[in-house]
């Protein structure tokens, strides 16, 4: 007969018992390796050992143990392993409650020829149930581990964050709570191939992960996204000065496939108790902090700062009061001359957006177009924009006309994502009848840069219809000529950060007579913005730039006072 060997784990004070036990179990055809034991610190040792016990047998009463207890200790360092009661004494009561406890079987010592059946039952279940129970590990790992880093994840997170919280508020600690945003990763990922990109996350996060101490803790919140949870600190300066440390190692350079890559991490800070005493909180304020980062350009670190919130906040207003706002009730245009130096004559005019808001007055554009365009509003106030400006041209028109000025309206880049943009604009043209000479479209290089492609034909679906285009804030973005070439620019504006500091500086000197002289080869029209002084127009005039723009000549003006400077003749001769 075949034998199969067994371990078996035998709790009986009798040695004679034990031996008839064992002899009816190699009747079964089990080769038993088996230890025996009688006390509580023997069934310990045993079960802290390296055995894998298969079985336990035990009998139910002991002069130096009982048997319920011995069940005990046993469940509590195995819940799978088959515990059969064999005793003498067990009536049928305590039998009954023994299985309720958690033993498998009861068998009376003059009656062990049940074993041959109860042994390999109890061992098949014992193998289901921990089978399932590996099944459930496993889905309990899946629910809260990333599998590709092994790190927590957003679900473990989020437990520990407010264990973190609850522990720190009764021992009086401190807690750094970091988000870190590996910065770039879309790109790098499109580069280094998707086996590259993982080794990459896996090595970034094997880094954050030794960058903490032993008892910190580091979870994977999102493909790109890490935190930790630095605890242990009683001295917040000594807590600032750790996640510090941490954002600086995160910042060195990874080598992976053979290459050192450049880390770009952005990582928001928000502090326990100092910023926040709520897990919602601390992640929250964490999270601002990160933004702020990365609005700015990313691969840093910040501390949440509750001037942060504040900003959030008068944000998260405006963009209420914008998709609230009835676009023509709130805005208004400005109109600021543009003139030739040569003649002083106003040929053109820049129509700039204010909005005049209820309780705060009127508010600029820088402030409100990044949040119009981040909530999609840009569109139809660009519309707006177009409309008006439009209007006022061919007032203009039909009051000066050959001698009207053309209107410079800006676009944003989100409005070249319309494929239809430039029948909407020939649309309008058409409808107020104005010649397309007398509109020109400011858009800036970075505009132009994100999407070249659809943006270029738009541009020159708008140069065929007769409409000027500007090329604004020129020599602060790409600057490059190769797309001054591609793209069907009239017109290039120089930035005023360069003509701020005409005479004073000399790069600013060398840029503007730099960027004049190309034009001229190029054979496109260049105007200077930004422009305060004499000194500065005259610099201008005398390096071959005719159009100037700026507060020497006229402020932004409301429509009715620009059409009193119009009627005005000549105005900006004495200049
Ligand atoms: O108007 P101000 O003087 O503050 O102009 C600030 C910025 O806002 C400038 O860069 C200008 O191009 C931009 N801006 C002004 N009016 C408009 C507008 O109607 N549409 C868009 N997209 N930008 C504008
Ligand atoms: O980026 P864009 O060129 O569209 O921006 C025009 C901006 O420049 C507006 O905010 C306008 O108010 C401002 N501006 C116009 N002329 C001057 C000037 O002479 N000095 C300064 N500092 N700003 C000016
Ligand atoms: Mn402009």
């Amino acid at each position: 007969m075949d034998t199969q060997p067994l371990r078996a784990l035998i709790i009986e004070d009798e040695p004679d018992d034990a031996a008839l036990l064992l002899r009816e179990l190699r009747k079964c055809g089990y080769d038993v390796d088996a230890v025996k034991v009688d006390t509580a610190e023997a069934l310990e040792r045993a079960l802290l050992g390296s055995q894998n016990w298969q079985i336990v047998f035990s009998d139910y009463t002991m002069p130096s143990f009982n048997g319920m207890a011995a069940l005990d200790l046993v469940r509590r360092y195995d819940k799978d392993v088959p515990f059969i009661f064999v005793s003498g004494t067990i009536g049928e009561e305590l039998a009954v409650s023994a299985v309720r406890s958690g033993a498998q079987d009861y068998i009376l010592k003059d009656n062990l020829k049940r074993l041959s059946a109860a042994v390999p039952r109890e061992l098949r279940e014992a193998e289901v149930h921990r089978k399932r129970r590996e099944a459930e590990q496993h889905i309990q790992y899946l629910a809260n581990y990333d599998q590709l880093t092994n790190l927590p994840n957003r679900n473990l997170y989020q437990d520990r964050l407010q264990q973190s919280l609850i522990e720190a508020e009764h021992n009086g600690g401190l807690i750094g709570l970091l988000l870190i945003r590996l910065d770039r990763a879309y790109e790098l990922s499109s580069s280094l191939g998707p086996k590259g990109s993982d080794r990459l996350i896996k090595a970034f996060a094997a880094r954050v992960g030794q960058s903490v101490q032993s008892h910190d803790f580091v979870a994977r919140l999102d493909s790109d996204q890490f935190a930790a949870i630095v605890t242990g600190y009683s001295d917040n300066d000594e807590l600032l000065a750790a996640c510090m440390r941490l954002y600086q190692t995160l910042s060195q350079p990874l080598d992976i496939s053979g290459y050192s890559l450049r880390i770009n991490p952005s990582i928001g800070i928000s502090l326990f108790p100092d910023d926040a005493d709520k897990p919602d909180g601390l992640h929250g304020n964490a999270a601002l902090a990160m933004q702020k980062v990365i609005r700015h350009g990313g691969s840093n670190h910040r501390f949440y700062s509750p001037e942060l919130r504040q900003l959030r906040d008068e944000r998260l207003t405006l963009e209420h009061e914008l998709s609230t706002a009835a676009i023509n009730k709130g805005f208004i245009l400005h109109y600021q001359p543009q003139v030739e130096l040569s003649s002083g004559r106003m040929v053109a005019v820049e129509a700039l957006l204010r909005w005049n808001h209820p309780e705060r007055g009127s508010i600029r554009p820088d402030l409100f177009i990044p949040i119009a365009e981040e909530t999609g509003h840009i569109l139809s106030i660009g519309q707006w924009v177009l409309k008006q400006a439009c209007s006022a041209a061919k007032e203009w028109a039909s009051r000066y006309g050959e001698t009207a000025p053309r209107v410079a309206v800006n676009f944003s880049a989100f409005q070249f994502r319309q494929p239809d943009l430039a029948e909407s604009v020939q649309n309008l043209l058409e409808h107020l009848q104005l010649p397309p000479q007398q509109l020109e479209i400011e858009i800036t290089e970075t505009a132009l840069m994100q999407d070249p492609d659809t943006t270029q034909r738009i541009l020159k679906r708008l140069r065929d219809l007769g409409v000027s285009i500007s090329l604004d804030d020129f020599g602060t973005g790409y600057s490059s000529l190769s797309y001054l070439k591609r793209f069907p620019v009239n017109m290039l504006k120089i930035d005023q950060s360069f003509i701020r500091d005409i005479p004073d500086d000399r790069d600013s000197i060398e840029i503007t007579r730099a960027i004049i002289a190309m034009t001229a080869r190029l054979n496109i029209n260049v105007i200077a913005e930004g422009v305060e002084t004499k000194q500065q127009a005259e610099f201008l005039g005398n390096e071959g730039c005719n159009l100037v723009q700026g507060y020497l000549f006229s402020r932004p003006l409301p429509g009715d006072d620009l059409g009193k400077l119009l009627a005005t003749p000549s105005p900006f001769t004495q200049i």
